[in-house]
């Protein structure tokens, strides 16, 4: 026989339950009134309970806790599900509802819906969700926080500055406008020189040499990676020197590991490299673009041909899903006039200006 102790405010309660919990096949041993310490009276039965009894009723109630508890899973699972069904209707881009014609508004811009319900999710439960003013400049606000910029341009130790990208995106151009900014535009004139390493093409017009010429700045060609390193060294008293690459389409597998050659992290010197970047970029091309040269460690991208396009959502998507810091902006044709030092002010107001029209 097993012993317990029920406690209620009359002898014959406490009794009840022990009749309700074993059954009427149980022996009562005592029952007493004691004095609680908050000064109450209450009743202690205590009874004995078979044992066969007691491990019975025992398993049973656990196993009713059990499946307690797993109906409370249950239901917090479905309840889970019915929040998750409640934020995906609140973000649906279906209804007429603020924050959808907000998230439409981005989405048509180039701004990705990945990207939007993040933000929109962490707003939840607040007013700014019923304002469309406010929620717009909510959302232009996170993407100027989540923008990066390079801003630092001083030269305190020398700079190995390369430019890589696909064909015809301004790289030369880039670089052109960077040496005329060094060596002539800056509180001191910097020491530029050019480096080439723009060699596949064979016979082809020497557009950095024309530049040099006129600027009158030291031009160098390489070609191997040996050739490189003597260059960087007989240079090393330059404060920078610009690495022209030749254009490479994202699929140019041969290109890109010739390329890598020439940056690896073994080098004697480091070599910045900056992905020139078309703001005319088409949204399926950002990926594959990004992938392939992400493999040369980029510092930076510089943004170019500004000009030529007034849609500037799907680079500005690009900028927030990549998170490399811009440094430059080339916003035109002219050398050396036609550069920006990258700002976020810069794109947002142009990104406004889309919105708005
Ligand atoms: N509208 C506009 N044109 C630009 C800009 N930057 C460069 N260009 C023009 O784009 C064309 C290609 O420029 P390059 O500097 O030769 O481009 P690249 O990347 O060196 O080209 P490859 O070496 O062939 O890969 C030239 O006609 C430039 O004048 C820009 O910001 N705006
Ligand atoms: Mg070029």
């Amino acid at each position: 026989m097993i012993n317990e102790t029920f406690v209620a405010e009359t002898p014959k309660e406490a009794y009840e339950e022990a009749v309700v919990k074993y059954g009427t096949n149980i022996k009562l041993l005592s029952a007493k009134q004691v004095k609680y310490e908050d000064g109450m009276l209450r009743c202690e039965v205590s009874i004995a309970v078979p044992e066969e009894v007691f491990m019975e009723k025992s398993l049973g109630n656990e196993n009713e806790e059990q499946t307690e508890e797993h109906a409370l899973l249950e239901e917090l699972s479905l309840l889970k599900e019915q929040l998750a069904l409640m934020k995906e209707d609140m973000l649906s881009v279906e209804d007429d509802s603020v924050i959808s014609k907000v998230k439409r508004l981005f989405m048509e811009k180039g701004i990705a819906k990945k990207w939007l319900d993040d933000v929109l999710v962490s707003l939840l439960g607040n007013s700014i969700l019923s304002d469309a003013k406010l929620l717009v400049s909510y959302i232009l606000e996170e993407i100027d926080e989540a923008l990066e910029v390079v801003d630092d341009e001083s030269l305190d130790e020398p700079k190995i500055v390369m430019l890589v990208g696909p064909t015809g995106v301004g790289k030369t151009t880039t670089i052109a406008k960077l040496a005329a900014r060094y060596a002539y535009m800056m509180e001191r004139p910097y020491k530029v020189a050019f480096l080439n390493l723009d060699s596949y093409k064979v016979g082809a017009f020497d557009q950095l040499g024309q530049y040099a010429d006129i600027m009158q700045i030291e031009h160098v060609t390489v070609d191997s990676v040996e050739s490189f390193m003597r260059v960087l060294e007989a240079l090393k008293d330059y404060d920078i020197i610009l690495v022209d690459t030749a254009g490479m389409s994202p699929y140019d597998t041969q290109k890109f590991i010739k390329t890598v050659e020439f940056v690896q992290s073994d080098m004697p010197r480091k070599v910045e490299v900056n992905l020139v970047l078309s703001a005319t970029v088409k949204y399926e091309d950002m990926d594959d673009i990004y992938n392939n040269f992400s493999f040369l460690d980029l510092y930076s991208v510089i943004i170019s041909k500004f000009d030529e396009t007034k849609h500037l959502g799907t680079l500005l998507n690009f900028m927030l899903l990549y998170k490399v810091p811009m440094s430059y902006f080339s916003i035109g044709q002219e050398v050396p006039d036609d550069l920006l030092v990258a700002s976020k002010g810069y794109l947002l107001e142009r990104f406004i200006g889309d919105l708005d029209g």
